[in-house]
């Protein structure tokens, strides 16, 4: 009996109730595991069972050829039926999980309240006029001068929608208003130390452009043409970041957001589901992650692993091979062969390979 992962909900169907004995020894012989799946394979046939076609009897009549015939034809099209019937709620299925993700990124359009981007040196504002950004005399009722922090580290303006966007990760580059994009590198900003406004992960702060034109552009001076405040006060402009590091209904720990899903599906759908958010299906990186992971986890739920390819080599969803010291199996896992080609983590924070189309709750893993 599959006895090593619980399921989030008893009740009929349940496939893993723990086994008698499971993880005990036993007297020998051991009983060897009830395979309650479907073998994946077809059953082999053995050379004496095989059956020698029968020699055309001579003199059969058409009536017969045809009769077989109209057999052959209505067994394809039950055949055919069967096969459009799954094709089609696959779809429905996916189509379910689409709407379900559209759901969560509604919640993600949470934004904070406007305010007027301020350097405090030139005595100057940000405006918006289209897609260009210039410094210019502060209007603080003009709502082109108006911006809001979306959640991630974007940085919307308010008349526009459209965010604060540089044109390269490079010196000099200039910053301008474009699109809002989920995983838009070019899109995330973050507070340093003396009201720097840098491009998350670069040295490049938001800098008042001694230009002509007075376009904003990307600078690696940190000095005070590269340092904003909330116009009106002296706070950073980070203290009016609307948004906890995660969406609703996403957990923050150690730079990551987690989602636990609520409901159940298979190890592609659970994956699909967590790429279609821009995220992917959980990973875990060391141990403390794994402490993390078994104290939230209400029951058993996929990792983003599988052994579908080679048996034994467990690859992560972009194809890397799992490093042997970043895995958590239990004791004699993972032990399914070709039959068990996912991986699910149990409450306690170990592993286990599972049926990839069992329905098991999931997380996914993504990025503030
Ligand atoms: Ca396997
Ligand atoms: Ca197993």
């Amino acid at each position: 009996m599959y006895g090593n992962v619980e399921s989030s909900q008893g009740g009929e169907g349940q496939m893993w109730v723990p086994g008698p004995g499971d993880g005990e020894a036993c007297s020998s012989p051991c009983p060897t595991e009830e395979n309650l799946y479907e073998p994946l394979d077809p059953p082999m046939i053995t050379p004496n069972q095989k059956q020698v076609p029968e020699p055309p009897a001579s003199g059969r009549c058409s009536k017969e050829k045809l009769v077989l015939a109209g057999a052959v034809a209505l067994g394809v099209s039950v055949l055919m039926n069967v096969l459009f019937l799954a094709v089609g709620s696959r779809h429905v299925a996916a189509l379910r999980e689409a709407l379900e993700a559209e759901k969560v990124k509604e919640l993600l359009n949470v934004a904070s309240q406007p305010f007027l981007l301020y350097n405090e040196a030139q005595q100057k504002c940000v405006e918006a006029t289209g897609q260009q950004l210039t410094a210019t005399a502060c209007r603080p009722a003009a709502a082109a001068q108006r911006f809001q922090w979306l959640p991630g580290g974007r940085l919307r303006a308010w008349e526009s929608r459209r965010c604060v966007t540089a044109t390269s990760g490079q010196n000099l580059a200039t910053v301008q208003l474009e699109a809002c994009r989920e995983e838009g590198a070019l899109q995330r900003w973050e507070c340093r130390r003396g009201g720097l406004l840098a491009l998350a992960g670069h040295d490049l702060y938001f800098n008042y452009g001694n230009n002509r034109k007075q376009t904003v552009m990307l600078y690696t001076g940190d000095r005070e043409w590269s340092r904003w405040v909330v116009h009106g006060s002296k706070d950073d402009v980070c203290s009016r970041s609307c948004c906890p590091p995660c969406s609703k209904g996403w957990i923050y720990f150690r730079n990551s957001c987690y989602f636990y899903s609520k409901t159940e599906n298979s190890w592609e759908n659970a994956q699909r589901f967590c790429s279609l958010l821009g995220a992917k299906l959980l990973e875990v990186d060391d141990p403390e992650e794994k402490d993390h992971i078994s104290i939230m986890l209400q029951s058993s739920s996929w990792l983003g692993i599988r052994d579908e390819e080679i048996e034994g080599t467990w690859k992560q969803v972009n194809g890397t091979v799992l490093p042997r010291e970043r895995s958590w199996w239990h004791r004699n896992e993972p032990n399914g062969g070709r039959q068990e080609n996912c991986a699910a983590v149990r409450k306690d924070g170990e592993w286990y390979d599972y049926p990839c189309t069992s329905q098991l709750p999931w997380v996914c893993k993504g990025q503030p």
